[in-house]
């Protein structure tokens, strides 16, 4: 019966650690760049399955104003993200508001860190297949000055509204073609280039055919936004500081039974022997007359108290003084407030003394 529950425990202990690491596997970003109106956060919303999640605009006004990291909540498909994903949705390239493509950077290696990771699995760069112009070229440069010119491997093009109807007749598949052209030009490879359409047809189609064209990004295999491995090593110090700030340290007095011999001085009954009964007696006559007397006497055996020396095993209580470190918060704790400096450091980077009260919490 013991064994059986042993081997029970080892075979759910197994499916947890399998559990942890297929979620761990699936724990990766995409990060979603475009004009604005694009159709970023319709995609945004329909690859994480949480409708409106990130609210979607009529495209002639920006919307989308702070990037923002949404997790895929619908279960995962052979062709689809799977629960853990992170989709990162961003403000239109050419209408950030306030903030520059560096801030739109910060904000984006702050959600990373916040959800531990170091790397993009891949960029979406969205853009509106339905107006006169595609702009890929122009909005292929804002990616590659916002994110490094080692990025475009790590890029697809997703041209969104190819349900709608384009000026001069021009068709869905005379757009693709052009944008490979252009995305190849740039160093991109053609089937990385995919046009969808978020709006009419089927959302696990529309999933299907994006999923096709993506970077996997699995281990080792994604994009590192420059300056990111710096957030794990400032959360390092932080932590290490934080630990040194809730340490404490006291004196405390620790019992101990100490055991020792001590020579010690007793009175103890000692036999002795003494004369007693002594008499004089005739040790030799002469004539009937007594001419030697001697002294005769017997012996006694009496007790008198003498000192003697003895040994004794003594145990004494003794308090020996102990010093104490102890933390006055936990690790996790101080990890999280590590984590907190980091991000509120970026957050400061970003908004500075600007008014923040628009803005959503980092
Ligand atoms: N017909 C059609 N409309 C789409 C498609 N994708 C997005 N739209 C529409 O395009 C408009 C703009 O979409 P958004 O997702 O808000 O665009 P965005 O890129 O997030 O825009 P910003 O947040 O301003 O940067 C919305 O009205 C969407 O409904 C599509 O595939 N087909
Ligand atoms: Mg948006």
């Amino acid at each position: 019966m013991r064994r059986l529950l042993l081997q029970l425990q080892a075979i759910l202990l197994l499916a947890l650690l399998l559990f942890a690491a297929v979620v761990k596997a699936h724990q990766q970003a995409y990060l979603l760049v475009g004009p604005s109106g694009a159709g970023k956060s319709t995609l945004t919303n329909l690859l994480t399955g949480g409708s409106g999640a990130s609210p979607e605009g009529d495209g002639a006004h920006s919307v989308t104003k702070l990037p923002v990291a949404f997790t895929v909540q619908s279960p995962c498909t052979r062709s689809s993200f799977c629960p853990g994903t992170l989709i990162i949705d961003t403000p239109g390239f050419w209408d950030t508001g306030d903030l520059s493509a560096d801030d739109i950077v910060t904000l984006v290696r702050s959600e990373l860190f916040k959800h531990q990771l170091s790397s993009l699995a891949g960029v979406l760069l969205v853009l509106d297949g339905s107006g006169p112009r595609l702009q890929l070229a122009n909005a292929l440069q804002s990616t590659l000055a916002m994110l490094g010119p080692g990025v475009i491997p790590h890029v697809t093009v997703v041209i969104t509204k190819a349900d709608s109807v384009r000026p001069g007749g021009v068709t869905a598949d005379e757009v693709l073609k052009h944008a490979q052209q252009v995305f190849v030009a740039a160093g991109g490879e053609a089937h990385r280039v995919v046009m969808i359409d978020s709006k009419t047809r089927p959302r696990a189609t529309t999933i299907e055919a994006l999923f096709e064209a993506l970077p996997r990004g699995g281990a080792g295999g994604g994009y590192t936004l420059a300056g990111i491995d710096d957030l794990a090593r400032k959360e390092e110090q932080y932590f290490a500081d934080e630990l040194k700030a809730n340490t404490v340290t006291r004196t405390e007095q620790v019992p101990r039974v100490e055991t020792r011999t001590v020579a010690k001085t007793v009175m103890a009954n000692v036999a002795f022997t003494y004369e007693c009964n002594c008499q004089k007696v005739c040790a030799k006559r002469a004539l009937g007359i007594c001419i030697k007397k001697k002294r005769v006497c017997g012996s006694c055996a009496g007790t008198r108290q003498e000192p003697r020396q003895q040994s004794e095993v003594v145990h004494e209580t003794v308090y020996d003084a102990k010093t104490i470190t102890e933390l006055v918060n936990s690790k996790e704790y101080c990890r999280q407030k590590a984590k907190r400096r980091v991000l509120d450091e970026l957050h400061r980077a970003v908004f500075g003394k600007r008014p923040t009260t628009t803005h959503q919490e980092l």
